[in-house]
């Protein structure tokens, strides 16, 4: 199994992210922790010095797994469901900046919170509809961006508290297959991530394995946010899952930085280690 842990770029902003600001002190401690990948959460794109990164992570052999977009959504309110076209204008243009830093990577492009939400229940299918629409429709201009370096999408069901477009893993799966003559969706994959799992799935590990094909990578997070092993999630059931499954891709950790982040980074990956090596 491959891990990875997510760095946020900025100081501030969205909790259940281990490491924040410094980006090189951040990679310094992942790499002495044992990870082998990254996971960027990046809301100021223009910010990032392409060729000061590439060195850092070359240097330490660290793969930078995937490129989250939420904080643009969390801290910008730029989303691709809203319904001022401008506003997703502005939304697309970020995640194109974000596509440029990901395709120096190979890291693949988060579709979390960005997606949006839809505001009120009136008429909610009606909307749903519509909001489909335009996030098919974002998602395709970025997806044709790079004719070149084309870069991978991941879809991530969140639980119904943070969003009311796709929670389950079942959501994300039906509206690729709705829009499969008119998106790539072989470039498209689902983030599954235990936290909102625990909220939305009847059995996680049963989720996992009826939806493994399209499952490109995992975020680990206990029930309470904590690292696993702090909450109630049988982690042990979903590592023998992936396992019997031959997953491929990373298991990133997306958890509160507590009692302090260096402990939760350690304590993350020691227990689910010893979960694998059973
Ligand atoms: C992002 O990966 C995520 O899981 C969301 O909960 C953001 O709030
Ligand atoms: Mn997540």
């Amino acid at each position: 199994m491959k891990y990875s842990i997510v760095a946020s770029v900025s100081n501030k902003g969205f909790g259940p992210v281990v490491f924040k600001g410094n980006l090189k002190a951040s990679i310094l401690k992942a790499k002495k922790l044992g990870y082998e990948g990254i996971e960027l959460a990046i809301k100021k794109p223009d910010s990032i010095n392409l060729r000061k990164l590439e060195k850092l992570v070359n240097k330490h052999d660290l793969e930078v797994v995937a490129i989250g977009t939420g904080q643009i959504y969390s801290d910008y309110g730029l989303s691709f469901s809203d319904s001022r076209k401008s506003v997703r204008r502005e939304a697309i243009e970020n995640v194109k900046k974000i596509i440029d830093i990901a395709s120096c990577f190979n890291s693949k492009i988060i579709i979390g919170l960005i997606r949006g939400k839809i505001d009120s229940s009136y008429n909610f299918d009606k909307k749903l509809e519509i909001t489909e629409k335009r996030i098919y429709e974002c998602l395709s201009e970025c997806l044709s961006y790079h004719s070149i370096h084309k870069v991978d999408f991941l879809l991530e069901p969140i639980n119904r508290y943070e969003t009311n477009i796709f929670n389950t893993l079942e959501d994300v799966s039906n509206f690729l297959e709705r829009y499969e003559d008119k998106l790539e969706v072989n470039r498209i994959g689902i983030l599954a991530d235990t936290f909102h799992m625990n909220i939305e799935e009847p059995v996680i590990h049963i989720s996992i394995e009826k939806y493994i094909n399209l499952i490109k990578h995992v975020h680990f997070a206990d029930s309470n946010r904590l690292a696993p092993g702090f909450g109630h999630i049988d982690f042990h059931r979903i590592i023998e899952v992936l396992k019997k499954c031959c997953y491929q891709g990373y298991i990133s950790f997306e958890i509160l930085p507590l009692p302090d982040p260096e402990t939760s980074a350690k304590k993350a990956l020691e227990f689910v280690k010893a979960i694998e090596l059973k």
